[in-house]
């Protein structure tokens, strides 16, 4: 798939006010600093698109960016982020799962993990929600420039063998950097195959579609 256009559209606190779910759209998520903002901007081609930092806890909102006319990337915010009090925590608990659980028009959940790490609990405990909530998602492993291509196959290898003790299968996976454009098109590749197939949920739909 080749990108156009990419664009900001709005941060929303509140789910109530997301856009209308009306194009395919795919959330990006992950523990905070594993490198959402940066894929995105990597995958649009679009480096000041998502807000990137060193300080984790930086994306507090829902993020919506529209590429090429046609489709939602999503900005979550990153979980597991130390520094923010338990209440807040609980809040943006409750708000991510909220969207992810009740968003029409959401294809798939991309869960981003950092290629250099063992299996994380909250990495895992996450993927396991997703699981019972019926969801769609893939393993996006992250900022595989900083090892060896062989240490970040072990960890993929390891990451799946842990998903295996709750999953009788593990969902698709890719590799991806975003210093160096690694994995861009195999990401790409399956978000337009997904889009092909989108069809808008009849609420939304014209009268005539209706039916
Ligand atoms: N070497 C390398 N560094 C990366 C890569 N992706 C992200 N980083 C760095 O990791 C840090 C965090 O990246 P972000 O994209 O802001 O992470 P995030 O997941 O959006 O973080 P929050 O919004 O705070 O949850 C930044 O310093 C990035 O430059 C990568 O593929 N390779
Ligand atoms: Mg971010």
């Amino acid at each position: 798939m080749v990108i156009k256009s990419a664009e900001f559209i709005c941060s929303n606190s509140q789910v109530s006010k997301l856009p209308p779910p009306v194009m395919p759209e795919y959330a990006f998520i992950g523990r905070s600093n594993v490198g959402k903002s940066s894929l995105i901007n990597m995958l649009t081609g679009k480096k000041g698109l998502a807000k990137t930092s060193q300080t984790p806890g930086k994306t507090q909102l829902i993020n919506h960016f529209l590429v090429n006319d046609s489709w939602y990337i999503v900005d979550l915010p990153g979980y597991g982020y130390a520094r923010v009090s338990k209440s807040k925590k609980e809040d943006w608990n409750k708000f991510i799962q909220t969207y992810l659980d009740k968003r029409e028009s959401l294809q798939c959940v991309m869960v981003l993990i950092d290629s250099r790490l063992d299996p994380q609990k909250i990495d895992l405990e996450f993927c396991n929600w997703l699981g019972e909530k019926g969801l769609a998602f893939v393993l996006v492993f992250t900022k595989a420039d900083k090892q060896s291509p062989t240490k970040t196959a072990q960890s993929v290898a390891k990451f799946k063998r842990a998903l295996l003790t709750t999953f009788d299968e593990v969902p698709e996976c890719f590799i991806t950097s975003s210093e160096e454009h690694l994995g861009k098109d195999e990401v790409l590749n399956f978000i337009n195959e997904i889009n092909a197939g989108f069809e808008v949920p009849p609420f939304f739909g014209s009268p005539l579609e209706r039916g």
